[in-house]
């Protein structure tokens, strides 16, 4: 009997339309950065805090991505930057292939950066790769310190962490210097970002990294 791997198959698919994205992203010089988290962990918020420091220096471009609705392409529209909303559906992650889709939407020429935010789930978008430069994790801290241990995937993957809504921590108990740990264990090399998008605290030290993690621009 022939046992055919289909989730392999379609890992391995992706994979190659990835390459085919990253061929095209050098084409245009385009730095690509992957956001990804649960949902609510403050992808968007962080998207738009980011964009207001730095839309100055760089010509931006979105994808946003979530199962229905607009609501978070109209957030970056709404600072004029170009954004184009996937609606998966029912499917948890996006994958190379709808990015490439969503490309024909953008006029590439001339663009520095493209920001992708993923569908928010925890465990799947971490498994297709895009084509991206920087995979970038959002975690919010009121979601526990023991979570880096019990979904290890996501964070084992990513260049960075952003710890977000450091201001509730005094309301939420959770320790800090425990979840900095547990990430740690789970992902020596990731670069951590304490940050607080509401109050605006650890915001710069993010954007400076960020900044002078562009490659070749
Ligand atoms: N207190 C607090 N709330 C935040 C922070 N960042 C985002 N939020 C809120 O968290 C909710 C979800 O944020 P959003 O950016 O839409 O999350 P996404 O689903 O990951 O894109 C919104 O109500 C935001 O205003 C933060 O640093 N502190
Ligand atoms: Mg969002």
């Amino acid at each position: 009997m022939h046992i055919i791997d289909v989730n392999s198959q379609i890992l391995q698919e992706n994979t190659r339309l990835a390459e085919e994205n990253k061929k095209l992203f050098n084409k245009y010089g385009l730095h690509v950065t992957n956001f990804m988290s649960a949902p609510g962990a403050g992808k968007t918020t962080l998207l738009e805090e980011t964009i207001k420091k730095i839309s100055g220096n760089y010509k931006i471009s979105v994808i946003e991505g979530d199962l229905q609705t607009s609501i978070d392409s109209d957030r970056i529209k709404a600072l004029n930057i170009p954004s184009y909303q996937i609606t998966t559906g029912t499917v948890c992650h996006l994958d190379a292939r709808m990015v490439h889709n969503a490309l024909h939407n953008f006029h590439l020429e001339g663009n520095d950066l493209l920001f992708i935010e993923n569908v928010g789930n925890l465990v799947c978008p971490a498994d297709f790769e895009l084509g991206e430069n920087l995979k970038v994790m959002v975690f919010s801290v009121v979601e526990g310190a023991e979570k880096p241990k019990k979904y290890p995937v996501m964070f084992h993957k990513v260049d960075v962490v952003i710890l977000n809504k450091i201001d509730l921590i005094p309301y939420s108990g959770v320790s800090l210097e425990e979840l900095i740990n547990n990430v740690r264990e789970v992902n020596p090399e990731a670069k951590i970002f304490p940050v607080s998008c509401k109050t605006g605290e650890g915001i710069d030290d993010w954007i400076s990294w960020f900044s002078q993690n562009i490659k070749g621009k």
